[in-house]
């Protein structure tokens, strides 16, 4: 396809959809696409120079006349002056609110031309949606772009049904690099975090946030560890942290968990585990469940939201009912028991990841959305 002029819009710091968001910009860039970020900071995941990849910050200013920084205004403005400047073809906005609604306003602003397309992750959806002072601005920034994406098919049918939307949307799955490339040998990374050859490792990742449900992951834990000896490594930060501190604490159980902070070389550190647990009560599609399934991890999930769609029952791990912290556990000490199992599993999940959530695939499909939203006038 020919080569296009892309604006991309997201959250620039550590989450699922500035992931998803900066990866896909790397790889249309590769494609030869001219890719400008228009972000409130740089994405982290931009780790080097690439020649056609602008990025263009948008100011968050506190002005003392605002009790509140106009973000959704200067970023609205960005997108106009880019689109102008450098003649865009494509604003892609991730999320609806504020982003879609941003660039509604700067297609007005820069003379109508500039197509957008949205892409809904989630929680504007299962959670902002549900606020009434909300729903009607989100159904606007839906119904004014151009082409509407969601991450899962739950997440479609979940904002179709809130937000009462006749408009078509479609789904386009998360997906991952080709080239992971983690040691053969993590002898030294486990000596390091002290993590005995007898132990095994279950992980997980979250923001901590009180939809991951992180307290039902330390009570698996707690289970699983009197069973058979174990550390449960945390990746990431958030809100909740303290609290899960607390309650380690009171477990009694605090030599066996393992606080890692936010982290940057995941897939080396989510390699260490035999397991990963991901008990979300929300959760319209789990990247850091597919990002386990790349690396050969089995994940015990929740049977919430877009998770059956990535995790399949059986196959490349277990999916158990949300909030039922024993079941999980039952779930992962049944794997940790059976190495054919592991194997078994260990294996598909690496193939479905690669076969289903394969980065080509799915940028294939984003150019296949942008080239139809084009041709209309
Ligand atoms: O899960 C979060 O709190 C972060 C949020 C985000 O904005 O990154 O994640 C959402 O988007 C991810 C990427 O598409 C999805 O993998 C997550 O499932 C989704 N989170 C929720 O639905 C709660």
């Amino acid at each position: 396809m020919k080569a296009l002029k892309i604006g991309i819009t997201c959250y620039p710091t550590v989450g699922g959809s500035g992931i998803v968001a900066t990866e896909l910009g790397k790889r249309l860039a590769e494609k030869g696409h001219e890719i400008h970020f228009i972000t409130s900071g740089l994405p982290f995941r931009l780790d080097r120079a690439y020649t056609n990849i602008n990025f263009h910050k948008v100011e968050v200013n506190q002005y003392q006349i605002f009790r509140y920084p106009p973000y959704d205004l200067t970023l609205a403005s960005k997108m106009a002056e880019v689109t102008e400047r450098y003649d865009l073809d494509l604003l892609h906005v991730h999320y609806a609110v504020p982003h879609a609604v941003s660039a509604a306003l700067a297609k007005d602003m820069s003379g109508g031309n500039v197509k957008v397309m949205t892409t809904l992750h989630g929680t504007d959806i299962t959670v902002l949606a549900n606020d009434p002072s909300l729903q009607n601005i989100i159904r606007y920034g839906i119904n004014r772009s151009d082409k509407v994406t969601a991450v899962s098919r739950f997440l479609v049918n979940e904002t179709k049904e809130q937000l009462d939307i006749a408009k078509h949307m479609e789904p386009v799955y998360n997906f991952v690099p080709p080239n992971i490339a983690v040691p053969a040998n993590q002898h030294a990374l486990r000596r390091s975090y002290d993590i005995k050859d007898d132990e095994d490792v279950i992980v997980h990742m979250s923001n901590f946030r009180p939809v991951k449900r992180v307290e039902d992951v330390v009570r698996a834990f707690r289970l699983i560890r009197q069973e058979k000896r174990s550390k449960l490594l945390l990746i990431g930060d958030g809100r909740e942290r303290n609290s899960i501190e607390e309650l380690v604490e009171a477990e009694g159980i605090q030599e066996d968990v393992l606080f890692l902070g936010n982290q940057s070389r995941i897939y080396e550190l989510i390699s260490l585990a035999d397991a990963m647990l991901l008990l979300s009560e929300k959760e319209s599609f789990g990247l850091t469940a597919l990002e386990a399934m790349a690396v050969g991890v089995p994940v015990i999930g929740t049977n919430i939201g877009g998770i059956p769609e990535v995790i399949c029952d059986g196959e490349t791990g277990l999916i158990r009912p949300v909030y039922d912290y024993e079941a999980a556990a039952e779930a992962t000490l049944a794997i940790l028991n059976d190495k054919a199992m592991h194997r078994r599993m260990s294996n598909a999940a690496k193939t479905r990841a690669f076969s289903k959530f394969n980065s080509d695939t799915i940028v294939a499909s984003y150019e296949k959305l942008y080239a139809e939203m084009l041709e209309r006038p």
